[in-house]
């Protein structure tokens, strides 16, 4: 853990001389130096293994994120990069999920702030770890916020982390998923049900509504222009939502772009409700309180941490999940089965544009 924290803790000096000298490509090349081909004819039997995959998991100190860490690591096929915000919380989470030291390293990543997913990804091409599969799942939700809270850049905070901070990483991120040589590379990002208005729990109040993305083209500030996506007023649930369809959308406008060029597949998911997350932790304790029995006996969507966890490591490594450009949901036998999404989140022109105002605003065009 020590060589694990001074890894991701690279004072800037040093990590700032790196990158003048070796920006990615030199780095990928010492990097394929040094790490093993993704098949080892070593065993005995002569009988060809795989190496072990390395997974950036986002958020992976608490809920889903850690529970599909864990899921990953006890398979000992897989060595997870847990990019996390809070670096004690995350060490001390993976710990008590009971996770070998050696099957995961935490590195610092916020994504309330752009700087940080620049630094995160620079740290992590210094760890000299192939990246098999990008999981862009951290989040936060803000229901009964009254008022709009910001990341560094100036973006409402929901959009911001839950889209934003994941569309920077996942762009950056896609070279280093070209370069590896293994065989099944992936790119997920989480979505939910929740911002598909096709389905009953889509269709609570505040629905997602994009709109015509106005208020995210003018920067979601809330100086010149509203710090919703689609120009009114701020509401924290409909924005979550709203950030839900981005990730959806993202997604697929990765497929369309980049999946055939790079033979990456890119998948997004709806785990189930996990209603004992700390993703409600800002909403009223009577919430917190019904919320799970609501999911459990009436509308029968809920899901515990460790089976979500084990539906997201089969999105990571189940070799017949590789169809790309797909959104998996389950069924209540846990069968994943390929989902249909709300027009809005399949909409090809509204996911160009998305694609191309958020590139603006986090520094890519
Ligand atoms: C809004 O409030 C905020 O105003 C908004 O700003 C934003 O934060 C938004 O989406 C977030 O929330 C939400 C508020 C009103 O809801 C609550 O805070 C409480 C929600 C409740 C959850 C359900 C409680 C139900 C109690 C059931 C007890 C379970 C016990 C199980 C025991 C089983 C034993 C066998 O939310 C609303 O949308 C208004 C709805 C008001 C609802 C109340 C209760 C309805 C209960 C049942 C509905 C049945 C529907 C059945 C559908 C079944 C389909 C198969
Ligand atoms: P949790 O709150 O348990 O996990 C969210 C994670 O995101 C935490 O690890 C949190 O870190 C991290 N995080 C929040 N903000 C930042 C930030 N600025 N930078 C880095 N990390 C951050 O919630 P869930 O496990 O429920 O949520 C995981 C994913 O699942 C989300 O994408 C959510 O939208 C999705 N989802 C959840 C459902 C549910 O019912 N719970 C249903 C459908 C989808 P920290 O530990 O430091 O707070
Ligand atoms: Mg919802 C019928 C099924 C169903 C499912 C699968 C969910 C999932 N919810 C359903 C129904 C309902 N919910 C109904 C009928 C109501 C009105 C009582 C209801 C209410 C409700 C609230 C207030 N549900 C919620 C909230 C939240 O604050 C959660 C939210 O919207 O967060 C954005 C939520 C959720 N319901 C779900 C899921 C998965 C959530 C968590 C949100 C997410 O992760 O996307």
């Amino acid at each position: 853990m020590a060589l694990q924290a001074a890894t991701s803790f690279l004072p800037s000096a040093l990590s700032a001389r790196k990158e003048r000298v070796s920006r990615s490509a030199d780095i990928r090349a010492q990097t394929a130096a040094v790490s093993s081909p993704s098949v080892t004819p070593a065993s005995p039997s002569g009988k060809k293994t795989l190496r072990k995959g390395t997974a950036v998991i986002t958020g992976a100190s608490s809920g889903l994120g850690l529970a599909t860490a864990k899921a990953l690591a006890e398979t000992g096929k897989w060595h997870v990069i847990m990019a996390c915000r809070d670096f004690l919380k995350a060490s001390r989470a993976a710990k008590a999920a009971g996770m070998d030291k050696d099957s995961f390293t935490v590195v610092h990543l916020d994504l309330a702030s752009l700087d940080s997913v620049r630094q995160f990804v620079r740290n992590v091409r210094q760890l000299e770890m192939p990246i098999d599969v990008v999981v862009c799942n951290a989040a936060v939700y803000q229901p009964t916020a009254k008022e709009p809270s910001y990341t560094a850049d100036g973006f409402e905070m929901s959009v911001g982390v839950n889209h934003l901070g994941h569309f920077l990483l996942a762009r950056e991120l896609l070279s280093d998923l070209q370069s590896s040589d293994y065989p099944s590379k992936r790119l997920i990002i989480v979505g939910s049900i929740t911002g598909n208005t096709n389905t009953l729990a889509g269709n609570v109040p505040p629905k997602a509504n994009l709109g015509d993305l106005r208020g995210l083209a003018g920067g979601l500030n809330g100086v010149g222009s509203s710090v919703m996506i689609d120009g009114g007023e701020f509401d924290g649930a409909k924005a979550y939502k709203d950030s839900k369809v981005c990730n959806m959308l993202t997604m697929q406008e990765f497929h369309r772009r980049y999946h055939e060029e790079t033979g990456v597949t890119f998948a997004s998911l709806y785990p189930g409700c996990i209603a004992t997350t700390g993703l409600f932790r800002e909403h009223i304790p009577l919430f917190r309180l019904l919320f799970p029995p609501f999911q459990k006996y009436i509308t029968k969507g809920y899901v515990s941490e460790e089976e979500a966890g084990k539906r997201l490591a089969q999105v990571v490594s189940d070799p017949s999940l590789t169809k790309s450009g797909v959104y998996w949901s389950w069924n209540k036998n846990s069968a994943s089965f390929e989902n249909q999404l709300s027009e809005e989140a399949s909409d090809a022109d509204k996911a160009k544009k998305l694609w191309e105002i958020s590139e603006k605003l986090v520094g890519l065009a």
